[in-house]
């Protein structure tokens, strides 16, 4: 998968070189360019910014830089013939891992990180018009600009690809991914720390046992954090030992 980003915070994505998401770079299985849109603003200051049409607080993003920029990844040689768009936003449709599974099959992903109080409409409008554009938001808090969003969802997605995570089976296996639930609760040696155990029955050696409790356990631990995750089968169940504790 090909994957451009620009910001006017290169650096941030750095953050990319590490780890899991860094090797699978180094072997091929993604190709991250980075892009600095100050490169695209050729004014004695670089300016990518100005104040807002009609009056208000803040600054917004210039829309010329990010037209030449853009246009410059659209249209680059080996270019995708149809990338998917992709601007950070609180005011985006919500980024889920449905989304990450989803964005996983495309050829070519291009995040433009926006800053200030956002990007001219019109950026929006022209790549509309031309091609797959989408708003994302990782969640309903706001950030001060696309980056860290975008490599949140740079990871989510990545992890997904083929090759890129060495044991494929602990991807089904962890929240959201089977039936979306949470995640069971995980322990490791020693059996005993601090006076607290690791739960008898993962010692028992009983695999069908550990199944169902681990299973309990997600739908439990659902219930109480995140119920509406709760699929409507599982609604009800336990609840008359909840009534009687
Ligand atoms: C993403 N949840 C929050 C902030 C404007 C494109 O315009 C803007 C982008 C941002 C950065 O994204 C977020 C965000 N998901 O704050 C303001």
């Amino acid at each position: 998968m090909r994957i451009d980003v620009v910001s006017i915070f290169p650096g941030y994505f750095d953050a990319l070189d590490l780890s899991l998401l860094g090797r699978a770079r180094q072997r091929g299985l993604i190709d991250v360019r980075v892009h600095d849109l100050r490169d695209a603003a050729h004014d004695r200051h670089r300016t990518v910014d100005d104040t807002p049409a009609g009056g208000g607080a803040g600054m917004v993003m210039k829309p010329e830089p990010w037209g030449e920029m853009l246009d410059g990844i659209l249209g680059s040689d080996g270019a995708d013939p149809d990338p998917l768009l992709i601007f950070p936003s609180p005011a985006g449709e919500v980024f889920t891992q449905r989304t990450a599974r989803s964005l996983a099959r495309e050829r070519h992903l291009v995040f433009g990180c926006g800053r200030y109080e956002g990007i001219d409409q019109r950026v929006f409008d022209e790549y509309s018009e031309r091609g797959r554009v989408r708003l994302l938001s990782i969640g309903d808090y706001v950030l001060n600009g696309g980056e860290v969003a975008a490599i949140a969802m740079i990871e989510a997605i990545g992890r997904l690809l083929p090759g890129v995570v060495g044991n494929p089976e602990s991807l089904v296996e962890e929240s959201h991914e089977e039936e979306g639930l949470l995640e069971y609760p995980s322990y490791t040696r020693p059996a005993e720390w601090r006076g607290r155990e690791v739960p008898p029955v993962l010692l028992s050696g009983d695999h069908a046992a550990v199944g169902a409790w681990r299973s309990e356990q997600r739908i439990e631990r659902t219930r109480r954090v995140r119920p509406e995750l709760l699929p409507r089968e599982l609604r009800g169940e336990a609840r008359g030992r909840h009534a009687a504790e």
